[in-house]
């Protein structure tokens, strides 16, 4: 739960990717929302991965991002050291199953991949967050998701400040700047490319999913799958073979992000 310690800086717990780090995982996401069982991306994409790599890890929550080591779940529990971020999890992981992650993918393959995801991760996601919190009718649904255990006396200040932050955030990555119809334009662009990138054997790279198909599919399915609809759930229902591309990626490795 978020509380007024919102307004503290994360602390920096950060390890280095060249310790040796083979103790037990255990991963940190954020608590069920919106109808859906993981309702964050990058927590999702994780969950995949770790279950495709065939790792044992147990999972866990937390509602509140500013306690974890930089202010943004997932993170990773590694024995006792913890790891932030979901793309350097991914480098980690990669190392630790010597080259299970990328491993084997062409030069053309990785660049095709990171490309994709970036455009997920870090265009697509943010009209997520606009959808969610932004929209006036759609913003009760992110006071009950995400603010529904903090006692009535400081809900409306804490959801009021968190607000603010994520317009300003909306406003200084670029997207807060245009009309909604236009950030309509920014979100089709987004989606009509990541369709054109899926190959006719179904994933990014190929038969298989792999790590930018668990990013892609995690951004995805925070849009089709939370309840209710945002003005981006009705929009990328234009588009359906994406949204059969995340339910085939999802599928086969058996972990969705929605309930099943
Ligand atoms: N680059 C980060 C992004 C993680 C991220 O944005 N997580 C969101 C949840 S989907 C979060 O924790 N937001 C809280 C905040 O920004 O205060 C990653 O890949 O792990």
């Amino acid at each position: 739960m978020m509380g007024l310690d919102f307004l503290v800086l994360p602390t920096s717990g950060e390890f280095s990717l060249n310790q040796k780090m083979d103790g037990a995982l255990h991963l940190v996401t954020l608590p069920p929302a919106f109808g859906m069982r993981n309702v964050s991306p990058f927590c999702l994409k994780i969950e995949m991965l770790l279950t495709d790599l065939q790792l044992d890890f147990t999972i866990g929550e937390e509602a509140d991002p500013r306690k974890t080591p930089k202010g943004k779940l997932p993170y990773l529990r590694i024995g006792d050291d913890s790891l932030a971020d979901s793309e350097l999890i991914g480098e980690y992981l990669e190392q630790r199953t010597n080259g299970g992650v990328f491993g084997g993918l062409s030069a053309a393959q990785t660049g095709q991949g990171w490309a994709a995801t970036r455009l997920a991760e870090d265009h697509l996601y943010w009209m997520i967050v606009a959808s969610r919190w932004l929209d006036d009718d759609w913003w009760p649904n992110v006071i009950e998701g995400f603010f529904g255990e903090l006692p009535g006396l400081i809900k409306p200040l804490v959801t009021r400040i968190a607000r603010r932050e994520v317009v300003k955030t909306y406003h200084l990555q670029g997207l807060g700047r245009h009309t909604l119809e236009e950030q309509h334009g920014f979100a089709r662009r987004d989606l009509a490319a990541l369709q054109g990138c899926i190959s006719p054997a179904g994933f990014l790279c190929g038969d298989t999913p792999n790590y930018f198909d668990y990013s892609v599919a995690g951004i995805l399915a925070g849009m089709y799958d939370n309840t209710p609809a945002t003005w981006l759930t009705t929009l990328a229902a234009e588009y359906p073979d994406l949204r059969a591309y995340a339910d085939r990626v999802q599928s086969h490795v058996g972990v969705f992000g929605r309930y099943v």
